[in-house]
């Protein structure tokens, strides 16, 4: 038996399996606003409310629907709402739920745990108006940990109301797991197979 092809191919095996275990250390989480913690303004305490953010997507068509936001004012002014998420994460992105007059975000802050924004985001939302559209904005993934989020928006896009479904918050844990470093695994493998090769080398 030729033995050191044995040993050549287990070791390739352990390659792709490092890739596994990468992708697992990535832990990217995406969590719905948990809470309001701050608004500018909202069109009523109930319908159109600031809470109308909370939680998973529930606006599924594009139109002046009670269960998204909506400024208190149509058009002319510049609105903010602020929101939490249950678990600080390092964040490296958010998705703007809009639904109604596309194109309105100004500006992403993110909220450490001491309080503090720090900017993300400044430019141009090119949201594809007239149909539900999820704004997908990304950035370098923050060194410190990140538990709510600052929208800005204007009111001025257009001539109608400007409304968001739902915010979401992308980001790595900041808890600790138990998953083990690729190069542990290959050394202990590794090891593992020079201590069966020796004994193995004894009957070939
Ligand atoms: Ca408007
Ligand atoms: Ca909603």
């Amino acid at each position: 038996m030729n033995f050191k092809y044995l040993k050549v191919t287990f070791i390739a095996m352990l390659f792709p399996f490092s890739s596994i275990v990468n992708v697992a250390n990535a832990g990217l989480i995406t969590q719905w606003a948990d809470t309001v913690i701050n608004f500018s303004s909202e069109y009523s305490n109930t319908a159109w409310s600031a809470n109308q953010v909370l939680g998973a997507p529930n606006t599924f068509s594009y139109g002046d629907i009670i269960t998204a936001w909506a400024p208190s004012s149509k058009n002319g002014t510049l609105e903010f709402i602020t929101v939490g998420y249950n678990t600080a994460v390092y964040a490296s992105g958010a998705v703007i739920r809009e639904t109604l007059g596309n194109g309105f975000v100004t500006q992403i802050d993110v909220l450490d745990t001491l309080n503090s924004l720090h900017t993300v985001w400044l430019g141009t939302d090119i949201s594809t108006d007239n149909i539900p559209f999820d704004f997908v904005v990304n950035w370098t993934q923050t060194n410190f940990l990140v538990k709510g989020l600052k929208i800005y928006l204007t009111t001025q896009n257009n001539t109608g109301w400007e409304e968001i479904d739902a915010i979401q918050l992308r980001g790595i844990s900041g808890i600790t797991t138990n998953i083990p470093e690729p190069s542990t695994l290959t050394i202990f493998v590794l090891g593992m197979v020079g201590l069966t090769s020796r004994r193995l080398n004894k009957y070939f």
